[in-house]
């Protein structure tokens, strides 16, 4: 492979730890998202008695495409995955403004954690039948749209829970499907190689598809905003080249297995994709987002019509988005979540949303 956008540091640091910090990497015009988010949740910037959410979750309403939102990032993303043409050219195609916000709690304020008392281990891959090779899910990316102060909420990365992590995806042909339990044991018992995502607006943090990462409290009560999307691929890794020429995404399974390839691991049951499980609520929240925005317009004397939202451009429209998103799919076999915080399972009548 020929790297043009990754310099050899990148390739390094990104195999050996899992992560990569690009700095300065999403186009300018696309921070501004950040503006209504207070009309979309209806409270107020200056008033943390309105903050009564700790941390949310917020569904879409604009969105580019990837190359569009990050050019810089997204040409270094393609090369960690093994070119641009490894990627599906649908799923999780475009990036937009479905912000995850980190307020934190006054009470958290002046106080620190320790990385294994976080409640939130996990990697994101809800939407599929977990296989080693796997490549739903590559890359596991945050954008930061504000700010990250140290103790400021960053996502925290546990760097050795991806080798236990692994394994049991190895020792487990049959593959798993979510939610996991106990597969971030490590994390919480063992782990002791941490990274926390601390950074500037503008920043782009890539972490592979395996890295656990858990939220983190904010102990600095302010608005942390990130958005946290994924690059899927088409195919699965590929994890006995013949000519050794892996990806760096596959170099980071390998490695973390202690492997040069893993000719004997064959999938025993069929490959899943369904309805993202941790999509639902995010979905749910779009109508009282909608009213609130149009009442914010009218009171600026300006039409529901100026309020850039896709659920405000007729049924062909969203339902792109949705597909987009994977909302097309049928639920999992395990339902859909509808908390952002706990795992309450529930499986509605069908994965298609009412349209607004
Ligand atoms: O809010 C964070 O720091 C992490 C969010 C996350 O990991 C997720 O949404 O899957
Ligand atoms: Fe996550």
């Amino acid at each position: 492979m020929i790297y043009n956008h990754l310099s050899k540091e990148d390739c390094e640091h990104f195999v050996q730890h899992g992560w990569l910090h690009i700095e300065n990497a999403i186009a300018p015009e696309y921070l501004s998202w950040v503006d209504n988010l207070w009309v979309r949740m209806g409270i107020d910037p200056n008033d943390k008695t309105t903050w009564t959410e700790e941390y949310v979750k917020l569904p879409r309403h604009r969105e580019v495409p990837a190359e569009q939102f990050a050019p810089t990032a997204w040409a270094k993303m393609c090369e960690i995955v093994g070119g641009e043409d490894k990627i599906d050219p649908v799923r999780e195609r475009y990036y937009g403004d479905q912000m995850i916000i980190n307020f934190g709690r006054e009470d958290l304020v002046g106080k620190t954690h320790n990385p294994r008392d976080l409640d939130g281990w996990h990697t994101d891959n809800d939407w599929y039948r977990q296989f080693l090779d796997s490549s739903g899910n590559a890359l596991t990316v945050i954008f930061c749209f504000t700010d990250i102060p140290e103790n400021g909420g960053g996502t925290v990365l546990c760097e050795d829970g991806m080798a236990p992590l692994m394994k049991h995806f190895y020792d487990h042909p049959e593959g798993l499907d979510p939610p996991f339990q106990g597969i971030y044991d490590y994390c919480y018992t063992a782990g002791n190689k941490f990274a926390t995502v601390v950074g500037k607006k503008g920043d782009v943090f890539v972490t592979h598809g395996m890295l656990p990462h858990s939220h983190a409290p904010n102990h600095l009560h302010y608005a942390r905003i990130i958005s946290n999307p994924h690059v899927n691929l088409s195919e699965p890794y590929n994890l006995n080249r013949a000519d050794g020429d892996y990806t760096l995404c596959e170099q980071v399974v390998l490695r973390a297995l202690n492997r040069t390839s893993i000719p004997e691991y064959k999938p025993t049951r069929e490959r899943l994709a369904f309805y993202p499980r941790t999509a639902y609520f995010k979905r749910e929240r779009v109508k009282a987002e909608l009213e609130r925005m149009v009442k914010a317009a009218a009171e600026d004397g300006k039409p529901a019509s100026s309020v850039d939202s896709i659920y405000l451009r007729g049924e062909a429209a969203i339902r792109e988005h949705e597909k987009r998103n994977g909302y097309d799919k049928e639920i999992g076999p395990t339902g859909v979540v509808t908390d952002v915080l706990k795992d309450t399972r529930y499986v509605p009548n069908s994965a298609v949303h009412v349209v607004v």
